[in-house]
């Protein structure tokens, strides 16, 4: 092991912090609890226990090992001690602490958008922040072999909870990490051999021991601290070590309840009579032998020190199991219950006093530490980690085409239409397009991903050639791997597409360059990854997702791949705009707009045309499918343009005695056009209106009323303006291939009576023109929705329904 980089000083004044780390937090809990007012009587747990048994392990992090150039996915429960470690370092406030689960006050779960101190990843869910590190450090790879730097490297650093090991997403990202020769990655492990329910397995230690050095990593134990190791050294030690190694997780927790007598019970039932180990046991107090046996790893600072200090010198990627007691230093230590455990009011009065904090100055920094505070302030200025400089970087806006080029062809799919124009974008050389980064999981051909890579190459830290290539087999598709390559591909798991399209969505921010991140996935599929994909919108990552193909115009493919849902999931995410377009050209402005629409963060005030808050920015959804329509002939005015990105436009403006709207949106324009054909002799000035964004339209239409309801009388949104003259008693049918919900909501807008066609059931395979007709979203379907909802004679064309 390296030598200890930390004078016996620093040590002590570590020790200091992490007494100031346990104090504050379960502080800051205690308050939030028993003294704040709470109308709501809501009270937390979960925290203080949590808090506790990572105090150690994030002092030695914080206060030693972690340079500026670092980032922290922080155990979600863990949250009061990373506020607390903010306020020691001068970032976080008093007020925040106090409100902590509060109105605008600290976050119940570290927060990169509702925090004010420093954040790097948001976590909550438990698994998704730990392999955002690992992303995060295979995206800092990327972004260093495009764009060389003199920046240091930072090394990606999760504190993981030993039951948050269970989640799933996980074992993916280490499978993945292993592929792309993961590097500057640590993940700490909680080894408390606690959940949130239970005391954990056995020996899950030695299994995740085994998996982590599996897949190519470096594996520390730390798991007796000095005291423990000193103890070993004395006569009867190694009886003593035994006796520790074999003990069950259960039993000890327990033990640890109780406390030193409960201790000195068992141990002299098992080792009592052993000569020199029952000497080493008697010879200490009941309270010293509670030290003792508390003191694992994971608690012992010089241990932890020495362990981070030698693996910064390598970059392999490492896991630390560290030991510790769930609750430890605290009166809830080691008991099973203690996740919703919190202390009682005489609890904590115990705990002041022996921290010699008096009353009132509970918030004090320093308060009752032995060390002076001029010596403890000196010590937080010298750290580097402590820099007065914001550790998140800004980059600047890049120059993105207002227009993109596609030589639209007569028939043509919104899937193909978004092969061609990145086929057409990877012709270039712009800065622009040098940010420009693919990944999928497994569909990057599927998705017409294809000619793009064929042209920008794979990325991979070492070159590697195509041995269909040099082996002179012909293939459409050049598989070559270099770093200068602009596809990241991955292996088919959805989380990993979504956790990486959030690492890469964050890089100007974390390595102070803009990506424009593109990730492509069958649109079912999103549901896999959708918690995800939730997490990376709520940290304000920025992409664009191609989600293809979709719905039941998969036709063949059949109810196993068929999406019915994800509309809806594209209008309820926050941070996402959705779209589905029936039309290549329509989807080149969605996409030009989107490259512009990615980089903004603005303030939040929304515009008085669309009242949509665009300067904000947030990340693009497209919703395409594979079913070739024929494409309209028409030049994209600058009017159209707009009105295709605020979400909708009159694609056949309905006269002043129109009886009938259709209103449809994607891959089923054909049939609502024809509908429109049949129904044209025996209703009058039937409206089409093509919709491009529900989702923008409906955002628009509540902000739009919010604002006349604050008083902004003349506040009218996109779809109010378009839906204005329409008749009052006029029908609307809607039409989309997902779920009806998705459109039914127009005729609220103006009272207009509705009926809502799409998809409620699973799919089924079969031709587009069996499943348009069995769903009830064919042309008929909509001239018979049309007559049942728009009075008048029958309409001639309709013929009878199979
Ligand atoms: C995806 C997800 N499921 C469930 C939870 C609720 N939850 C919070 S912490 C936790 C388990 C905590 O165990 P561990 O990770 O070992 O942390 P410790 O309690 O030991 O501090 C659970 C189930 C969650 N936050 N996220
Ligand atoms: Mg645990």
């Amino acid at each position: 092991m390296a030598k200890r980089s930390v004078s016996n000083d620093d040590l002590k004044i570590l020790g200091e912090l992490e007494k100031k780390v346990l104090w504050l937090s379960s502080w800051t809990i205690h308050h939030a609890n028993h003294i704040r007012e709470s109308t709501d009587g809501l009270k937390v747990g979960g925290h203080q226990a949590s808090s506790a048994s990572l105090a150690a392990i994030m002092t030695a992090l914080y206060f030693h090992a972690l340079r500026p150039q670092d980032r922290v996915a922080v155990k979600p429960h863990a949250s009061p001690n990373f506020h607390a470690i903010q306020y020691l370092l001068g970032k976080q406030t008093r007020e925040k602490l106090e409100a902590f689960r509060g109105y605008k006050g600290a976050q119940s779960y570290p927060s990169r958008t509702k925090d004010s101190d420093d954040v790097d990843f948001s976590t909550g869910s438990v698994g998704l922040g730990v392999a955002q590190t690992l992303f995060s450090s295979l995206v800092q790879d990327y972004v260093r072999a495009h764009f060389p730097t003199e920046r240091p490297e930072g090394r990606m650093v999760a504190l993981v909870g030993d039951a948050e090991m269970d989640e799933g997403n996980i074992f993916e990202a280490i499978l993945e990490g292993w592929k792309q020769g993961l590097r500057n990655c640590w993940w700490v492990i909680d080894y408390n051999r606690q959940s949130l329910d239970a005391v954990i397995r056995e020996g899950l230690w030695s299994r995740y021991e085994a998996l982590f050095k599996a897949f190519g990593w470096d594996v520390v134990i730390v798991k007796h601290g000095a005291l423990q190791e000193a103890a070993f050294k004395e006569p009867g030690g190694e009886a003593l070590r035994t006796w520790i190694n074999s003990c069950p997780n259960q039993l000890y927790s327990a033990l640890t309840f109780q406390g030193g007598a409960a201790w000195r019970k068992r141990l002299m039932n098992d080792l009592g009579d052993q000569g020199p180990v029952s000497k080493l046991i008697d010879k200490r107090s009941d309270e010293e032998l509670a030290r003792l046996m508390g003191n694992l790893g994971g608690h012992d600072l010089p241990s932890l020190v020495e362990a981070f200090d030698a693996a910064a010198q390598h970059d392999r990627p490492t896991c630390f199991i560290c030991y510790t007691i769930k609750g430890s230093g605290l009166a809830l230590a080691g008991h099973k219950d203690n996740h919703a455990g919190m202390m009682t009011p005489a609890q904590m009065n115990q705990l002041r006093e022996s921290m010699s904090i008096r009353a009132g100055h509970e918030w004090d920094k320093f308060e009752g530490l032995a060390t002076p505070a001029s010596e403890m302030q000196s010590f937080l200025d010298r750290l580097p980690f402590a820099t007065k400089e914001s550790r998140r970087h800004v980059a600047p806006h890049v120059e993105v085409p207002s227009e993109l080029s596609i030589s639209i062809q007569p028939t043509m799919s919104t899937q193909f239409g978004f092969g061609a124009l990145l086929n057409e974008l990877g012709r270039g050389n712009s800065d622009f397009v040098k940010r420009i980064v693919t990944t999928s999981p497994d569909v990057t051909v599927s998705t017409n991903l294809g000619p793009w890579v064929n042209r920008r190459n794979l990325f991979a830290r070492e070159k590697m050639a195509d041995t269909f290539k040099s082996e002179r087999i012909a293939s459409t598709f050049n598989w070559e791997f270099a770093p200068t390559g602009q596809h990241i591909e991955l292996g088919i798991a959805e989380n990993n597409l979504f956790i990486a399209l959030s690492a890469l969505g964050l890089s100007h921010s974390i390595n102070g360059e803009r990506l424009f991140p593109i990730g492509t996935l069958y649109d079912p599929f999103i549901a896999r990854g959708l918690d995800a994909l939730n997490y990376a919108c709520y940290q304000e990552a920025r992409f664009i997702l191609v989600a293809t193909p979709s719905g039941i115009t998969l036709a063949g493919e059949g109810g196993a791949h068929q999406s019915i849902g994800t509309p809806l999931i594209g209008m309820a995410q926050d941070g996402l705009a959705a779209f589905e377009p029936a039309y290549v050209d329509e989807l080149a402005a969605i996409m030009a707009w989107s490259f512009d629409y990615i980089q903004k963060d603005g303030e939040g005030a929304p515009s008085e045309r669309n009242w949509l808050r665009d300067e904000t920015g947030g990340s693009v959804y497209l919703r395409l499918s594979t079913r070739p329509i024929e494409q309209i002939k028409r030049t994209v005015t600058p009017e159209l343009r707009q009105a295709i990105i605020d979400g909708a436009y009159w694609m056949r403006k309905p006269g002043p005695n129109c009886q009938v709207v259709v209103a449809y949106t994607g891959a089923v324009a054909p049939e609502a056009i024809e509908a429109v054909g049949l129904m044209g002799e025996d209703r009058r000035d039937v409206g089409l209106l093509a919709v491009t964004s529900a989702d923008r339209l409906n955002a628009g239409w509540s902000a739009a009323q919010r604002a006349r309801e604050r008083g902004l009388v003349h506040a009218r949104s996109h779809i109010e303006r378009l839906l204005a003259d329409v008749p009052p008693d006029c029908g609307i049918v809607t039409v989309c291939d997902a779920h009806p919900a998705t459109l039914g909501w127009l005729g609220a807008i103006h009272g207009h009576r509705t009926r809502a066609l799409g998809v409620e059931h699973f799919g089924q395979t079969g031709s587009i023109g069996d499943l348009y007709r069995h769903y009830g979203i064919d042309a008929n379907a909509i001239v018979a929705g049309a007559e049942a909802i728009a009075p008048g004679r029958p309409i001639r064309y309709l013929k009878a329904l199979p």
